[in-house]
């Protein structure tokens, strides 16, 4: 048995330390690891299912080719190169390199990954994406007002005197948070929820405000009229470091009690006793979630909540602070290549982009050159990109893909060749976190099951084969084996005081940048230096207001409901669904429904219903919760098309205000019993 230090790799704020333990070369157990203050007692339920993931018999081991519909063979890792290098050849010459795709989401975390990118760029071009599905509407609007995203260390919740979780559901999705909350409202501070439903964290708060989903900016702007109003503002704050708060201050006028409580659907009353509270317990730290700001009017609404934690002077102190995303472990970002890249910036010249969020149309009306080969690999955009039959319909219109994958996803169903790929012991990274501040080292642990080959030497095969010039390979891609990555990461962290792989091996690591408090010395890297509630860049580069502003959402009478479709404790996106241990808690697609919608259409608990709007219909079972604000219904994201309904089938490829972000939420549906 050995024990070794390690990361999950996974797209989740906590980015838990654990120890793994080994025995005859397989994965044996996962332990937590003290070392890291934001993680001390170690990871969820997902992360001791690594157990079971690494030895999974649903693994995919070899390299697939498909002989038909959903049929795969076997094939040599010879066949495969084969094929590969006569594909890539055959479209570059016939239609040029941005014929193909390169396509890679969020599925693994690490500084490694921007290999793949240089691969295509000695391949001369690809066409890849811009744009995100995660976070970018909230980290523009952050940007724009702050500077910069960053934020206290997360254990610095215990000096907060109330916290605010506005859109987020940390004990689901960021489940270590909730040790710091816990801490905290031991010693007295107070907790306070906006959220459409009752959540498992809203259980431990003294106040849950259930708004309708997409209208927080009008609530933020409301509380802003009252912190005014009732002179519950921190004026000195306001003098030295903001931008734009008289202008602002006129336009929360708009935003009295009773507007707000009728486009929010809360009590009037309750909005001046919000207000009070949060001007009179300080210091205030506001955790707003990334999940609204997946809203056409994302943008905006992350403005409008920011603003609360700026007037009332929570920037910059202990316990107090914008709890968005905090960038601090992003050191090696400056070193990589982007996978994406915004339009309207200096493009790197070697590819082409089309929208995360507008994959199905845009692929589907690229011309010159048509995409004719789709790679993949960490991303799984039949489930996890907008309006599945438009993407499956892109993917379709293609000539040949390849999905490289751990698991026979909904999109290595669609592809002609599936290369197996590594899990996270399997090869060493560096992972950065965008809650905790550590930079960490994913150690490999075990040899690749089965004949997998991590993604940089199947690149690096294929450079060799496509005969890309050899020192060129060398500076793009580290030399196949265990040995030889490490010694291409030592050589990343060279810069970087006190970052070694030594050290790196034993835990996590604070990088020489760390701040606990950022902002705590006043310097706000805007335009203008100060925090810009007023913000000509906003207006410049988005066309939005320059202030923050509401902008209701559009709806449809035809299709009453909001389906909601958040993040959920057993399943990362679409990992971990599948295993044994995962799906005896959540075996089938649920709808969750308020019992007052389900009864008005004729359903009762468990029964068979169709959910349907016009893009798309799919079979769901109804589970009744009273906790979900009426008009509101919930399927969690991530359930696998070919296990039943998706809630992509029903959301439309739309961007957010900014950041080229995704507006997944602005989704309708209706509800019908299935006969
Ligand atoms: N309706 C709706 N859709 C959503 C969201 C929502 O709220 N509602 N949320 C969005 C958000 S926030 C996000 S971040 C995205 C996430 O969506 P994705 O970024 O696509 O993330 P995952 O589903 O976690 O992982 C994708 C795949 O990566 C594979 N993978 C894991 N490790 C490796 C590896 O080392 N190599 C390779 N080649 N593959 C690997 C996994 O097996 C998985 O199939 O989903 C978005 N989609
Ligand atoms: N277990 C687990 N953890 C995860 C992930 C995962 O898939 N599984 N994914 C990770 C990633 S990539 C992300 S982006 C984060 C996202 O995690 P969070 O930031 O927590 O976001 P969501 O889960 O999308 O939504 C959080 C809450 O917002 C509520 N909500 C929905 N619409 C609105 C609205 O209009 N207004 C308000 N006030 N609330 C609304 C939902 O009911 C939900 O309870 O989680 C990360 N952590
Ligand atoms: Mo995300």
């Amino acid at each position: 048995m050995t024990e070794y230090s390690t990361v999950c790799p996974r797209n989740c704020y906590s980015t838990c330390s654990f120890k793994v333990v080994t025995e005859n070369g397989r994965i044996a157990a996962i332990r937590p690891h003290a070392a890291n203050l934001a993680t001390p007692e170690g990871p969820c339920l997902k992360g001791l299912a690594y157990v079971e993931r690494a030895n999974s018999a649903d693994r995919l081991l070899y390299p697939l080719r498909k002989v038909g519909n959903g049929q795969f063979e076997r094939v040599s890792w010879g066949e495969a190169f084969d094929l590969l290098t006569n594909r890539l050849r055959k479209y570059r010459d016939e239609s040029g390199p941005h014929s193909v795709m390169f396509f890679a989401a969020s599925g693994m975390s690490g500084l490694l990954n921007g290999v793949a990118t240089n691969f295509w760029k000695l391949f001369g071009g690809a066409t890849t994406t811009y744009g995100n599905l995660c976070w970018p509407a909230g980290l523009e609007a952050t940007r724009l007002t702050l500077g910069a995203n960053l934020h206290n260390d997360p254990w610095d919740l215990v000096n907060a005197r109330l916290i605010v979780l506005w859109g987020k559901n940390p004990a689901e999705t960021n489940v270590q948070q909730m040790l710091h909350i816990a801490k905290a409202q031991e010693t007295g501070a107070r907790l306070m929820v906006v959220d459409p439903r009752r959540t498992a964290s809203s259980d431990r708060a003294q106040w849950l405000v259930q708004i309708k989903p997409g209208t927080d900016a009008a609530l933020a702007l409301g509380l802003a009229n009252e912190l005014i109003r009732q002179g519950l503002t921190n004026k000195k704050f306001i003098e030295t470091h903001v931008l734009g708060f008289d202008s602002f201050a006129e336009r929360v006028k708009n935003y009295q009690p009773e507007k707000v409580a009728a486009v929010c659907g809360i009590p009037a009353k309750s909005i001046p006793m919000l207000a009070e509270i949060i001007g009179t317990t300080a210091p205030m730290t506001l955790v707003p979630g990334y999940g609204m700001q997946r809203f056409s009017n994302g943008g905006q609404t992350i403005r409008a909540l920011l603003a609360l934690s700026v007037i009332t002077g929570n920037i910059g102190i202990a316990g107090g602070c914008w709890h968005y995303a905090n960038l601090q472990s992003y050191v090696f970002d400056a070193l990589k290549e982007p996978e994406n890249y915004y339009p309207g910036t200096e493009a790197p010249c070697f590819r082409r982009a089309v929208s995360m969020a507008r994959l199905g149309d845009d692929l589907l009306n690229l011309t010159n050159p048509a995409v004719r080969m789709i790679w993949v690999e960490r991303g799984n955009p039949l489930t996890q990109n907008p309006d599945t039959n438009k993407v499956r319909q892109a993917f379709r219109k293609a000539e040949f893909r390849v999905v490289v994958d751990q698991f026979m996803t909904d999109t290595a169903l669609e592809a002609d060749l599936v290369l197996p790929a590594k899990n996270m012991f399997e090869q060493a990274d560096l992972v950065g976190s965008y809650w905790n501040p550590y930079v960490q080292l994913r150690q490999q642990v075990t040899e690749p099951a089965g004949e997998v080959k991590p993604e940089s030497e199947i690149y690096h095969q294929l450079a060799s084969r496509l005969g890309f010039d050899a020192e060129a390979t060398a500076l793009a891609l580290p030399s196949p084996g265990k040995e030889n990555t490490e010694n291409w990461l030592a050589k990343k962290l060279k810069p970087f005081d006190g970052l070694t792989l030594e050290k790196l091996k034993e835990g996590p690591v604070l990088p020489p940048t760390h701040q606990p408090i950022p902002f705590a010395n006043g310097h706000f890297p805007t335009p203008s230096g100060k925090i810009e509630l007023w913000s000509d860049e906003a207006a410049r580069r988005w066309g939005v207001d320059p202030l923050p502003d509401y902008i209701p959402l559009e709806t449809n009478h035809q299709f009453p409901l909001m389906l909601m479709s958040p993040n959920s404790k057993n399943r990362i996106h679409s990992q971990f669904g599948n295993l044994e241990v995962i799906r005896q808690f959540e075996s089938e697609p649920v709808l969750w429904v308020n019992p007052v919608d389900a009864s008005s259409r004729g359903l009762k608990n468990h029964d068979k219903a169709t959910l349907f709007n016009d893009v798309a219909e799919a079979p769901v079972v109804i589970g009744l919760d009273a906790g979900i604000r009426q008009g509101g219904v919930v399927l969690t994201n991530g359930h696998w098309h070919q296990h039943g309904a998706s809630p992509n089938l029903f959301t439309r490829g739309r961007h957010t205000d900014m950041g080229y972000g995704t507006a997944f939420h602005d989704t309708f549906v209706e509800l019908k019993k299935r006969v």
